[in-house]
């Protein structure tokens, strides 16, 4: 599909490596409700996007006439309306979640940063800092394996797409980011194990996840690290 038409009521429209638009699809997938997805190239945005998006940004998800953006807000409609919740029904657990669904996005940028650090000194920079927010987050988690413990919830959904990406990242680079940080350790590898988070992505993502790191970065990793991936 190469416009904004869709066969089902939700249409999704996406960049394949945007983690805000993955937090759309985890929780489209978690409530099972059937839509219709676009990528589209963020560096050549077509027409009708720009007509359609007010910020020229992923995502966007049209429900019949009516366009929705901003990934928290997404999420939060598409579990208003479809039971049941991801959300606790107390209030203040409920608020407290949305203020760290609102935390994850630096955890997005720090990644982003770490993708684009072109040296070593920056590098170490941004790795320290996100270690930092994840010592952070570590203190918020309880007895696991998800934020509010046994159940899944819109939280998680915020998370998944940082730690998708820092799994790819740590096949090229020793990043350490979780050592000393078991519950957060334990956190992640029940989201990467999450069908909804596994199936969240397009079946090339890690290629090009892959492909962006060894135009970005590779040069450095190879120096800092390890493996040998490219
Ligand atoms: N706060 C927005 C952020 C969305 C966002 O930054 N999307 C990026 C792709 S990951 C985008 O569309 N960028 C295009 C641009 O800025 O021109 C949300 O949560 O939905």
């Amino acid at each position: 599909m190469t416009t904004q038409e869709s066969t089902e009521p939700y249409h999704l429209v996406s960049f394949k490596l945007c983690p805000f638009v993955q937090r759309s699809v985890i929780v489209l997938k978690e409530k099972e409700i059937p839509f219709n997805i676009t990528y589209i190239d963020l560096q050549n945005k077509p027409d009708w996007f720009l007509e359609l998006s007010p910020l020229g940004k992923v995502p966007i998800l049209q429900v019949g006439e009516a366009v929705l953006f901003e990934s928290a807000v997404i999420a939060e409609y598409l579990d208003e309306v479809t039971a049941p919740s991801l959300h606790s029904s107390d209030p203040l657990i409920k608020a407290r979640h949305r203020a760290w669904m609102e935390y994850a996005s630096t955890l997005f940028m720090g990644s982003y940063h770490l993708l684009n650090a072109n040296d070593e000194t920056i590098f170490e920079t941004h790795r320290q800092e996100l270690k930092q927010k994840l010592a952070t987050v570590e203190q918020q988690l309880g007895e696991g394996p998800f934020f509010a413990d046994e159940q899944f919830q819109l939280v998680d959904a915020f998370y998944a797409p940082f730690f998708m990406r820092l799994q790819e990242m740590d096949k090229w680079v020793t990043l350490d980011l979780m050592v000393g940080l078991p519950r957060v350790q334990r956190w992640a590898n029940a989201l990467l194990q999450r069908s909804s988070v596994r199936q969240s992505v397009a079946t090339d993502f890690a290629e090009l996840y892959r492909a962006k790191i060894k135009q970005n970065t590779a040069s450095l990793f190879t120096q800092l690290k390890t493996g040998s991936m490219i």
